[in-house]
């Protein structure tokens, strides 16, 4: 296969990608900073090809975001609220019950389940809104809590890191969603999320998890204040560690949405950068199996051209997204399967309905 570069030092990277040997810090600098972005997106299609032909995955899927009570107050969050505010809310169990059953007629294969740092939740109401989505979903993989949480978590139940992660395991934890990361660096730690935990403890968190035999995803926040040498050591962290545990399932950029939020004068992220968040996690991650292209965050048509950038996923159908959405994202609150698979089709891909841990999923009726 032959590509005509605008930008000649992509040549070497190529015929490192084309070798399957790894990428250098100074390969992901080049792959951000080159106006080449045709060039870096047909290498990265050239290794997902060459990983998933044309297959582009999604997954039937609900949201519940339990509680918007948090803490942390993180500068670039829209959806957190104290305690006192007029929209903040925590569901009861029964309120949790209400929703499940509410799509309980639809065929949904998991549960992303996420929520904020509040103090009036006690642990037991952790392990009981696990152990109710089981009841209810038998049959659903729960996909719940970032590193955050479990952090959180662990200082609540008092039962140390690992016993609360085996005690989240018996009662229904079946694999954990990527957020929390935003990017492992003290510098953006410090600037946006001060009070959240840093990237040493977030580490520590995920390898724990891994070494429980539970996969979790990964993410990076982007088009902030980070710098692309920030990007890169981000993707290079999550590498390191992917050699050591092999527990991450998918990586997924995350595109900053401002509306709402402290950074409000910051201004969103172009077609270029998403595309080339996509393609660069492609090409430096090349321990992950898949990359997501979150049709939320970037909206439904730059997903599509993004699964000729190296996005092998789209996430899922989803119905009531909340965070991003609070953040000004204008994409669909939620997709049926059949304009999902309308997508997918559509930008020349075979879209392969999938459960959590990637296996193709039968057909089911539509609801
Ligand atoms: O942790 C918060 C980010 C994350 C904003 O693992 C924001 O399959 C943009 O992690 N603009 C939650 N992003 C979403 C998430 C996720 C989404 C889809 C799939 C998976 C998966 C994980 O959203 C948070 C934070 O990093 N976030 N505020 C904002 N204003
Ligand atoms: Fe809380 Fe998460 Fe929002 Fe930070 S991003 S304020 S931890 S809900």
């Amino acid at each position: 296969m032959n590509i005509t570069f605008t930008d000649q030092r992509l040549e070497n990277i190529f015929a490192k990608a084309r070798q399957g040997s790894r990428l250098s810090r100074e390969d992901g600098i080049c792959i951000y900073e080159t106006s080449d972005l045709m060039g870096v997106g047909q290498i990265a299609n050239h290794v997902r090809s060459q990983r998933h032909g044309k297959k582009a995955y999604y997954i039937y899927n609900q949201h519940i975001n339990y509680t918007n009570i948090c803490k942390n107050r993180c500068r670039f969050c829209a959806y957190a609220r104290n305690e006192n505010d007029d929209d903040a809310y925590a569901w009861s169990m029964a309120d949790i019950e209400q929703r499940l059953m509410g799509r309980i007629d639809e065929p949904v294969d998991e549960l992303h389940i996420v929520g904020g740092l509040n103090e009036t939740l006690g642990f037991d109401y952790f392990i009981d809104l696990l152990k109710t989505v089981k009841r209810i979903r038998p049959d659903a993989a729960v996909k719940a809590f970032t590193c955050v949480e479990i952090d959180y978590l662990s200082r609540l139940s008092g039962l140390g890191l690992e016993q609360t992660i085996s005690q989240l395991k018996d009662a229904g934890l079946d694999m954990m969603p990527g957020g929390g990361a935003e990017v492992l660096n003290t510098r953006i730690h410090d600037a946006l999320f001060p009070k959240k935990i840093d990237h040493n403890r977030w580490k520590q968190i995920v390898k724990a998890v891994h070494a429980a035999g539970i996969k979790t995803n990964a993410t990076m926040l982007y088009g902030h204040i980070e710098t692309i040498e920030e990007r890169v050591d981000h993707l290079i962290a999550l590498r390191d560690i992917q050699d050591e545990t092999a527990g991450f399932s998918a990586f997924i950029p995350l595109a900053f949405h401002s509306q709402n939020t402290r950074l409000s004068h910051l201004p969103p992220t172009t077609a270029m950068d998403d595309l080339k968040a996509v393609a660069a996690a492609r090409l430096m991650l090349d321990n992950f199996d898949h990359i997501k292209a979150y049709w939320v965050m970037i909206g439904e048509p730059l997903a599509q051209v993004a699964l000729s950038f190296g996005a092998d996923d789209l996430d899922g159908t989803i119905i009531e997204e909340r965070i991003t959405h609070t953040a000004g994202a204008r994409s669909a609150k939620g997709l049926t399967r059949d304009q999902m698979e309308n997508m997918v089709r559509k930008a020349g891909f075979e879209p392969v309905q999938r459960d959590s841990f990637y296996n193709p999923r039968t057909m089911q009726p539509n609801p």
